[in-house]
Parts: C-alpha cells; structure tokens; sequence
C-alpha cells in the first residue's frame, strides 16, 4: 500500500501508521503524545512538501497519527482498516 502524503500546511507534519486493536482516538498518551508502539512506518514532512511512503500491510487495524507537538491530541488522527 502507498501513501501520497501531502502536507498542505506552512508547518512540519508527519504520518505514522501504527498497527493496533485501539481506535485512533483512543491510543494510550505518553507525555502528550500518542504511545507509537505498535508503528510499521513514518514519514516526517517540512511544510508544503508532498511524499510517498510505501508499506506492506497485513490485514488489520491501523491508527493514522502525526505526533507532532500537541497535533495528535488535537485531532491530527484516522483510523485505517486493511481488509
Ligand atoms: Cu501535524
């Protein structure tokens, strides 16, 4: 599976993709951010910038974040099921 990741903002964004039962709401936090544990992949983007980042997904649940400072906790999260 391939990302075409775009950062249409002027800030640093990234995507990590963490493989996990929990939906991405509901990640534990770990001073402020969102616990990666579980994470296959990621991909950091300064502002502006468009990236692909390609992995090999088994079926499951995954959480989309971006941990980047407080992003996560202000709703900077999607949840992807791979069927
Ligand atoms: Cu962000």
């Amino acid at each position: 599976m391939t990302f075409a990741v775009e950062n249409a903002s002027g800030m640093e964004h990234e995507l990590v993709v963490i493989e996990t039962g929990r939906t991405a709401a509901k990640l534990p936090i770990v001073n402020g951010k969102a616990s990666e544990k579980g994470s296959v992949g990621e991909v950091a983007l300064a502002g502006h910038k468009s990236k692909r980042l390609t992995l090999k997904l088994e079926k499951g649940h995954y959480a989309l974040v971006c941990n980047v400072g407080g992003h996560y906790m202000a709703g900077m999260r999607a949840d992807l099921t791979v069927r």
